[in-house]
């Protein structure tokens, strides 16, 4: 049996990745933050209790700012593969937070690059690196093309990307960088624009809400639909030597657009609902990204399958549904009067 440990397993991509190793008969370890409160929502669904014997996945405290933890992890653990996607993975609050999205974002990387080396053993490990490296560079974007981060975000992962190049090229590790595109899902984290403006769509649509309040509507973004994104980052690590590649759509589409195909799907008019509040905007803005992916493609078959409209027919379903099988006392309004209990009040009213 494989053994895979996932670092920021309670995120969306975690999850779906832990729902695809455990289908493929993997024993499944992944890293979870201590909290106040469970943050183990997204894995409810394949969670065993720890006196189930036949239990494949496990779970273990520990935090990617803490070295002899993973250290620890590792030797404890014996993986053959590592999935690192932990990370403080909002562009926004990169801005608000900038050292600690480096600490966690970039720092992160080499303290496990480096305990996964300390390790003495084979491990294949994939890092999480992202569109948000090009930046301001034009579409469209592949393998090639040169970074220019436009967030502490951005720069921590151009800095994560480069370690990770570095303990291939330097220690011969089986490590790859899986540069992801936008990918979406019912699971998506709520303050990111997709899920907050599929989630108002369904709260208006159901009379709890009035109004969403958005950024920038022009950016351009190359959506996918997550669960596909996390079968390519698993076949990165079967292939017979590491490189990196892109994980995209190849199709932009502007947030206005996914704001449309929200809207049409609940028969409303959008520009009845959508307003504007700067607190969204960022001090610097990535105008458009748009994936070429023909490089996975060519060298493992994958390709993305969901087109945008369908993303955003899935993510207003599922919150929906939600909102079906809820009781009235738990989805009752909320203390704002509009979509601003969508937890972004704690970005400054203008912004840096
Ligand atoms: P996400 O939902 O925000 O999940 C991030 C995960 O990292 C969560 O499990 C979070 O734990 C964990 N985490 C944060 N700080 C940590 C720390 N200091 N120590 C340990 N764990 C920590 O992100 P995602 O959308 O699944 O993305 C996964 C990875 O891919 C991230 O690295 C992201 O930057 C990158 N990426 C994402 C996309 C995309 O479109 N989704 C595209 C390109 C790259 P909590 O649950 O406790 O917060
Ligand atoms: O949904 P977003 O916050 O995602 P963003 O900034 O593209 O970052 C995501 O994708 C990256 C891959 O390219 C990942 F690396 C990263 O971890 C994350 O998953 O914003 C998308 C666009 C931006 O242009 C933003 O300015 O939507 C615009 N936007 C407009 N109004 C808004 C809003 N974004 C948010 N979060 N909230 C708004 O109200």
């Amino acid at each position: 049996m494989k053994r895979a440990l996932i670092t920021g397993i309670t995120g969306q991509d975690g999850s779906y990745l832990a729902d695809l190793l455990l289908e493929k008969g993997y024993e499944v370890h992944g890293i979870v933050r201590r909290s106040s409160s469970f943050n183990t929502r997204r894995l409810d669904h394949i969670y065993r209790d720890p006196h189930d014997s036949d239990r494949r996945l496990m779970l273990h405290y520990g935090d990617v700012s803490d070295a002899s933890r993973l250290v620890t992890l590792l030797m404890r653990i014996r993986p053959d593969e590592v999935y690192h996607l932990a990370a403080q993975s909002h562009v926004r609050v990169s801005f608000d937070e900038p050292e600690h999205t480096g600490d966690t974002t970039g720092m992160g990387t080499t303290r496990l690059l480096e305990a996964i080396l300390m390790s003495g053993r084979d491990i294949r490990y994939y890092q999480a690196s992202s569109s948000e490296m090009f930046g301001a560079t034009p579409p469209p974007q592949n393998e090639q093309t040169a970074f220019h981060p436009r967030s502490p975000y951005g720069a921590a992962k151009v800095y994560s990307y480069w370690m990770t190049r570095n303990y291939r090229e330097a220690h011969g590790m089986f490590a790859v960088n899986g540069i992801l595109f936008n990918h979406e899902s019912p699971r998506r984290g709520e303050t990111f624009v997709t899920r907050k403006i599929a989630r108002a769509a369904a709260r208006i649509k159901a009379g709890l809400d009035r109004y969403v309040y958005l950024g920038n509507l022009d950016a351009v973004r190359d959506w996918g639909y997550a669960p596909e994104y996390v079968e390519g980052m698993w076949q990165m690590l079967q292939l017979d030597r590491p490189d990196d590649y892109v994980l995209a759509t190849g199709v932009g589409s502007t947030v206005r657009e996914f704001v449309e195909h929200c809207f049409a799907h609940v028969c409303l008019d959008w520009h009845d609902h959508v307003r504007h509040d700067e607190a969204y905007l960022r001090p610097a803005e990535v105008d458009a990204l748009v994936g070429d992916a023909s490089k996975a493609r060519e060298e493992f078959g994958w390709s993305a399958r969901t087109p945008v409209d369908r993303l955003a027919q899935i993510m207003v379903d599922a919150e929906l549904e939600q909102l079906a099988t809820k009781t009235p006392e738990t989805w009752s309004a909320p203390p704002f009067a509009d979509s601003r209990t969508f937890r972004e009040h704690v970005a400054p009213a203008v912004p840096r």
